[in-house]
């Protein structure tokens, strides 16, 4: 590959602080919660930073952002990069953004250069990736890929009753586009790898094979408000003590499914909310994760043995409703060796790595050659406020992104 473009890393390190104060917290971390008004204003800055850049920004009708930088032949399928700028309720400054950050970096240093790609090349932000307000994560490249209805997208509420649809309007990020009307010859996602290994082991990057499989429910258990002064322990129809149970079961089955099952209850509500009151009511959402799509079938199906036994030992009723499940995928082959070619070209250390997390790549592997670019984290740590990683290793996330889309532009110009 004839270029030996060199992205800014400084640059790319002074946007990522300039955006982290966009929906900023106390403790350093970043709350942009999907369709809020702080993710409102995280668009509204992308979208300015990107038309500076000359590109030109379009906007489906989930919101989600293709900001496409021509080729000299314009004909020619885009190469796409990006992921998302919404987080977590308390998340980081770097899941999500730093691969869309890093697009912009890419595209800023070819606008330096005055150096022009074949193909178009579209930089994407895509809308509700964390799932944390509305269910299930990665939910519109998920309706982009076909896989995930748009009605059902654009009907779901959050906890406070709110619908997607309508608070996407009220952020006035409804577009004009049909979702799912664009094609791409590529994607390819920088992200951080939200886990210890790269550190642990001392890599620069992570050559993303795999994404593991994911299921998520919604859980209800009913038994009886009453009393809590009078109400013999024996006669006791308590909810929330069930959900103890059950909680303490679906950590069981990713002990069984050991070392690669992960299960996680991470909301719970009990009602009606009275230290003197049983609690009668309770609902609780649970994630399971494994990278083996029959060990993810066998993890549904032990849950549901383990509610049966606990609803008749508790005298209660449990309620479980699967909200979402995402098979194991694996990434294209020209993709992963473009991005080793392109850690190798740069003299990084690099390992190939399985992604725990999830992310938009994971959907859009169904639709072209896809594939993921990982950098370290402090600790693996993430979904969290501490959330760090170093200018360094951006910036070398970003070299390897850029080098990856120059290389995938090249490689597809027979195509
Ligand atoms: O849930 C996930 O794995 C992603 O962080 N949304
Ligand atoms: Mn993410
Ligand atoms: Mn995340």
């Amino acid at each position: 590959m004839a270029t030996n473009l060199q992205i800014d890393k400084e640059r790319l390190w002074s946007s990522l602080m300039e955006t982290a104060k966009i929906g900023g917290t106390a403790k350093g971390g970043i709350r942009r919660l999907t369709l809020s008004d702080e993710d409102k204003e995280v668009r509204d800055w992308f979208k300015a930073a990107c038309e500076a850049e000359g590109l030109t920004v379009a906007i489906d009708a989930l919101g989600n952002m293709f900001a496409t930088r021509p080729g000299t032949d314009p004909d020619a399928a885009p190469i796409a990069f990006g992921s998302h700028l919404d987080t977590q309720p308390a998340g980081g400054k770097f899941d999500g953004i730093l691969g869309v950050l890093a697009g912009l970096e890419a595209i800023r240093t070819m606008n330096a250069a005055g150096y022009q790609t074949r193909a178009p090349i579209t930089l994407i932000n895509w809308t509700n990736e964390e799932g944390a307000r509305f269910a299930p994560a990665m939910m519109c490249s998920g309706v982009f890929s076909g896989e995930i209805p748009m009605e059902q997208a654009l009907a779901t509420k959050d906890n406070d009753g709110r619908v997607f649809g309508e608070e996407l309007e009220r952020i006035g990020y409804r577009g004009p586009e049909t979702v799912g009307a664009r094609s791409f010859a590529a994607f390819v996602e920088l992200h951080i790898e939200q886990g210890p290994i790269l550190e642990a082991e001392e890599k620069t990057i992570g050559i993303v094979t795999d994404g593991q499989g994911i299921l998520w429910f919604d859980g209800t258990i009913v038994g009886q408000d009453c009393h809590a002064g009078t109400t013999p322990m024996p006669m006791r129809r308590d909810a929330l003590v069930a959900l103890a149970e059950m909680i303490l079961a679906i950590e069981a089955i990713a002990l069984d499914h050991a070392p690669s099952g992960h299960a996680t209850v991470g909301e719970v509500f009990a009602l009606p909310g009275s230290r003197n009151t049983i609690p009668g009511t309770t609902h609780f959402k649970a994630d399971f994760r494994h990278p083996d799509r029959d060990a993810l079938t066998h993890m549904e199906e032990d849950l549901h043995a383990r509610v049966a036994a606990i609803a008749q030992k508790r005298n209660v009723t449990i309620d479980i409703r699967r909200v979402w499940r995402k098979d194991p995928i694996a990434f294209d082959p020209m993709v992963v060796e473009a991005v080793a070619a392109s850690a190798q070209k740069n003299g990084f250390s690099a390992r190939r790595i399985i992604s725990g997390a999830g992310h938009d790549a994971f959907f859009m592997a169904s639709t072209c050659p896809t594939g993921m670019i990982f950098v370290p984290c402090a600790g693996g740590i993430s979904h969290n406020e501490e959330e760090s990683a170093t200018e360094d290793d951006c910036g070398a996330g970003a070299q390897v992104l850029l080098d990856t889309i120059l290389r995938l532009d090249e490689a597809l110009s027979g195509a």
